[in-house]
């Protein structure tokens, strides 16, 4: 059966409430109360609603915060024109994956949404990413930004993963270049002006080829980041590591959010399987329907 492919299926909650009652009824339990759930997107992706469908089943637990204010987005996969994503440096998409630093000449690139994300005091947000990382360099990383030069800025390369040099915002980095590093790969969470505000090891190989699995969860009222990281999808029930930021004090227009990577003197390459959010309590709609 084709594997189902979501295209830009960033919507809003009046779109997911004419969309599909399945949504709703499976997502009800993915709400999990304040926490926004993904938890009907990993049955929408272990194929458990079937067929077809299986990619709108994957938006359950995004369409299951519809109610309280959240929404969301849920990338199965990579079109050739990824997902409508803005691009930078030499990302592209193909055979169903965003590959961030294809090399040879391009070593660097991201892939961001196209709007601000409208974080607020109670937003609170998951990202579930899967990605293989091979050779031995740099690292990919989650990032949030309200530089003002907009989404389709890419950062410096190498160790700085292609946000380097951006202005105002935070990174999740999964480096996985073992430079002389005590911890080899490892986690990171960074505030991308001045400082690593924790750090972990990644407790598996990142670049061994096959698929990492992370979830990226924000509290607001916490002003808490967590992350999480496996070699199954299987969410760990403890965080890997966790630090202390306030998204809502970035910009009260909201900031981007987006997935770059890059590599260095070592050659090195970073492609995304599938990316998906699903945020309650934001201060306004996502603003980047199509
Ligand atoms: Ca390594």
């Amino acid at each position: 059966m084709k594997k189902p492919m979501v295209r830009w299926v960033l919507f809003t909650s009046s779109v997911l409430l004419a969309a599909c009652r399945v949504e709703v009824s499976l997502g009800v339990e993915a709400q999990g109360g304040a926490a926004p759930g993904l938890g009907g997107g990993q049955g929408g992706s272990s194929g458990t609603n079937g067929g077809s469908n299986a990619g709108v089943g994957g938006n359950a637990g995004v369409g299951g915060n519809a109610g309280v204010g959240g929404n969301g987005f849920r990338f199965a996969g990579f079109d050739a024109n990824c997902n409508g994503l803005v691009l930078s440096g030499g990302a592209t998409c193909r055979e169903d994956r965003l590959l961030l630093d294809p090399g040879p000449d391009e070593n660097k690139g991201g892939a961001y949404l196209r709007c601000r994300v409208p974080f607020g005091a109670e937003t609170a947000f998951e990202s579930r990413l899967v990605f293989i990382a091979e050779g031995e360099a740099d690292g990919l990383a989650f990032v949030v930004h309200a530089d003002a030069r907009g989404p389709g800025t890419i950062g410096t390369a190498g160790g700085a993963l292609g946000y380097g040099q951006l202005s105002e915002g935070y990174a999740v980095q999964f480096d996985n270049l073992d430079s002389g590093d005590p911890l080899g790969d490892r986690v990171e969470i960074t505030d991308i002006e001045t400082m690593r505000l924790a750090v972990a090891e990644a407790g598996i190989l990142l670049d061994d080829g096959s698929p990492n699995f992370a979830w990226i969860s924000y509290d607001g009222s916490a002003k808490e980041l967590s992350v999480r990281l496996s070699k199954i999808d299987s969410r760990p029930s403890s965080p890997l590591l966790s630090a202390s930021i306030d998204l809502a004090s970035l910009d009260p227009q909201g900031a981007y959010v987006g997935l770059t990577a890059a590599y260095g003197a070592i050659a090195g390459l970073h492609s995304v399987l599938e990316w998906e959010m699903a945020f309650t309590g934001l201060a306004a709609p996502l603003d980047c329907v199509e």
